[in-house]
């Protein structure tokens, strides 16, 4: 019984994943993102280390080609086959071909977290043969520079973390946690009549942001592009910067991964373990409230933290030396009415505070369930030493796709398929949840 699911899901997943694959890079959905994307690049390859790794190698180096002269790893790199518009803000709004250091092919100009080097070292762990050593040996450069990059030009709040200069840097895009520092962002909707959005034709619009989310998402990347995507002069000129805790907490964790990466290369692991220390602090330095037991984004302009309890301050845990005051807070946090986790969950893991009166059950990242974020949050559970907590995390993930199909993201109460139905990150974390977590014996075969 319980292998027939094992063997339906897995099915599922390579279906899914073989039918977003794109001759170099596996696009997200067909429909909704036809480009390959930064971090769902990252999962993705996770998910094909488990079925066919030269693609999860062929998909890190695609995207790292694009990398620019600076480091950065642009959040999306074009496929020039899919030029026109198929998706909004595309090629022509990002005008990268007009910044320095941008590569030959077409990108945006913004990052995501960098989950990549994490990515990596886990595909490598799965499959440790030559060629996955080569890649190692071409990646390992590229991913240090990317470091680089987070840790130099976007440490503006000057304290060791990088800073987000728009909320789709965070990848959560919606999240209410960028409420106050967006409201500040001045923009009208007028500015959205020399655009279309293109989310909308896919999408149902009580998902997606508003209208006058969207105005301020192209007033924020209008400013950054103003500017050719430089990062200096940032706090005089540009209107939202914002420490985030999952980009910062990807970034340690980056950290710890490069150590390994490097003792497969022949590079020196020290100065990864002295930054990945370095991070943490930082992190729980910054990010942590000792009066609301988790992390927030901290705003440069003010200097305040964010008040949103949103899924963002449990991310942390994915610090393999987060110190155990901030791990125990975290499990609290977790465990809450906020959050629901449990060795047996009734409802799935929200991305947002289910007691929040802004909660939103089927808006965007205001408190869907995302597999990724849940994905996240079970490493960080397994490795800070919650095995039932991550069991029965795990089990609510294989719940959900086993019911409602490989969607993009999950009613936080019903359980039922929202956004895109075959989405890839889903498809690919499923399979390494699979691998090391039995679906439990009541998920339908
Ligand atoms: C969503 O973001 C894009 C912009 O980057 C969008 O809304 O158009 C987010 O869920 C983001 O985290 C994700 O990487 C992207 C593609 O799946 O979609």
């Amino acid at each position: 019984m319980v292998d027939a699911v094992v063997t339906r899901l897995r099915a599922l997943a390579a279906d899914t994943l073989a039918g977003n694959w794109e001759h170099d890079h596996t696009v997200p959905s067909r429909t909704l993102y036809p480009h390959q994307w930064s971090w769902d690049s990252a999962f993705v390859a996770v998910g094909w280390a488990h079925l066919r790794p030269d693609r999860a190698w062929r998909e890190l180096r695609t995207l790292f080609a694009a990398q620019w002269a600076d480091g950065r790893v642009p959040h999306i790199v074009f496929n020039p086959a899919r030029r026109g518009g198929a998706y909004f803000p595309g090629p022509d709004f990002w005008a990268s071909a007009r910044a320095d250091g941008a590569p030959a092919v077409a990108t945006s100009g913004l990052l995501q977290p960098p989950v990549h080097a994490l990515a990596a070292w886990l595909a490598h762990r799965r499959a440790p043969t030559a060629q996955a050593r080569s890649a190692l040996r071409w990646l390992y450069p590229r991913l240090v520079a990317q470091q680089r990059y987070l840790a130099g030009r976007r440490d503006v709040g000057g304290a060791g973390l990088a800073c987000i200069v728009h909320p789709w840097e965070s990848g959560l895009d919606n999240s209410p946690a960028w409420d106050l520092p967006l409201a500040a962002v001045p923009a009208d909707t007028a500015v959205l009549r020399a655009y279309r959005r293109r989310d909308t034709d896919h999408a149902d619009v009580a998902h997606r942001p508003t209208d006058l989310d969207y105005a301020r998402y192209v007033a924020l990347a209008e400013s950054y592009r103003a500017h050719g995507y430089r990062d200096d002069g940032l706090p005089q000129r540009h209107p939202f910067l914002v420490e985030c805790p999952l980009v910062n907490a990807a970034a340690g964790a980056a950290e710890h991964a490069l150590a390994g990466i490097a003792a497969v290369v022949g590079a020196d692991p020290g100065p990864h373990r002295d930054r990945a220390a370095r991070i943490t602090a930082a992190v729980v330095d910054r990010l942590y409230d000792p009066a609301s037991g988790t992390f927030h984004p901290r705003d440069v302009r003010t200097g305040a933290l964010l008040p949103a309890r949103t899924v963002l301050g449990l991310l942390p845990l994915i610090l393999p030396d987060l110190p155990r005051r901030q791990v125990d807070a975290i499990v609290a946090e977790a465990r809450s009415a906020r959050f629901g986790l449990a060795a047996r969950m009734e409802r799935p893991l929200p991305s947002h505070d289910r007691t929040a009166p802004d909660f939103e059950p089927v808006r965007y990242w205001r408190g869907p369930s995302w597999i990724n974020i849940g994905w996240l949050l079970w490493r960080g559970l397994r490795g800070h030493g919650h095995p039932e907590l991550a069991a029965g995390l795990a089990a609510s993930m294989i719940r959900l796709v086993a019911t409602a199909g490989a969607h993009e993201y999950f009613h936080p109460d019903t359980g039922a398929g929202l956004g895109s139905p075959r989405f890839a990150w889903t498809a690919a974390l499923l399979l390494d949840v699979l691998a090391t977590t039995a679906p439990d014996p009541a998920v339908p075969v």
